[in-house]
C-alpha cells in the first residue's frame, strides 16, 4: 500500500470524518463510507468501545477487502460511573445530541464532581489483521451549554488545560486536546511503521 493509497474510515458521522481527515493532512488519505458510495447502517450491539469498534470496521473489511478502521467514542463520566460511555450516542431517548446533553446535565444537578473523559478506541484492520489504538482526554462537564461548533457532548465538555468548551473551539484548537487526535497519532505512527517512513 502506498503512502497515498486510501483506507475506508467505517463511520457516518460525518463530524468525525472531517476531524480525522483534518488531523491525518496530507500523509494519509481515507474514504468516507460516503465518499465509497457505502450505504449501511452498521449496528453497535456491544457493551465496550472495543468491541464496537472492532464490529465496525470488521463488517467493512468483510464488505469491501479494503484496509480500513473505525473508532467508537464514550464520554465516561466519574460520577455516574463511567456512564453514559459505550451508550453515548443513545443515552437519551430521544438520541439527538440536545437530548443527550439535556440528559446528562439533569443526571449531573447538584453534583460537585463534574470531572469526565472522553476515550477513542479506533480498530484498524490492516492486511487481514486487526489493530487497536486508544485516546484520552480528561475534562469537566459544565453546568449549561457554550458553543456551537464541534458535535456531541462538545458544549458541555472543557478538557483539562482549557478554559472552554470544544463547542467553543475550531478543530484545530480542539485536535490539540481531543482523544480523537491522540488515538489518531498512534494510529498514523503504526502505518508509518508499516510504510517504512520516517
Ligand atoms: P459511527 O458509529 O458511525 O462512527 P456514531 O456517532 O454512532 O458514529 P459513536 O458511537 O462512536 O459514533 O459516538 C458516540 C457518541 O459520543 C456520539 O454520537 C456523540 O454524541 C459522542 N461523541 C463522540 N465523539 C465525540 C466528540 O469528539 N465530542 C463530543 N461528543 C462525542
Amino acid at each position: 500500500m502506498s503512502k497515498k493509497s486510501r483506507m475506508i474510515f467505517a463511520t457516518n458521522n460525518q463530524h468525525k470524518v472531517n476531524e480525522i481527515k483534518h488531523i491525518l493532512g496530507d500523509s494519509f488519505h481515507i474514504n468516507s463510507l460516503k465518499d465509497a458510495g457505502i450505504h449501511i447502517d452498521i449496528p453497535e450491539p456491544h457493551d465496550t468501545l472495543e468491541a464496537n469498534a472492532t464490529e465496525k470496521s470488521t463488517v467493512i473489511y468483510a464488505l469491501t477487502g479494503i484496509d480500513c478502521f473505525s473508532e467508537d467514542t464514550g464520554l465516561e463520566v466519574t460520577a455516574l460511573h463511567g456512564a453514559p460511555g459505550v451508550k453515548s450516542a443513545r443515552y437519551a431517548a430521544g438520541e439527538s445530541f440536545k437530548d443527550n446533553n439535556h440528559k446528562l446535565l439533569f443526571s449531573l444537578e447538584g453534583q460537585s464532581n463534574r470531572t469526565a473523559q472522553f476515550r477513542t478506541i479506533i480498530s484498524l484492520i490492516f492486511n487481514g489483521k486487526e489493530f487497536l489504538f486508544e485516546g484520552i482526554c480528561k475534562g469537566n462537564i459544565l453546568t449549561e451549554k457554550k458553543g456551537s461548533e464541534g458535535f456531541g457532548y462538545d458544549p458541555l465538555f472543557v478538557p483539562d488545560g482549557a478554559e472552554k468548551t470544544f463547542a467553543e473551539m475550531t478543530i484545530d484548537e480542539k485536535s490539540m486536546y481531543s482523544h480523537r487526535k491522540k488515538a489518531t497519532e498512534k494510529l498514523i505512527e503504526f502505518l508509518r511503521t508499516q510504510h517504512g517512513q520516517s
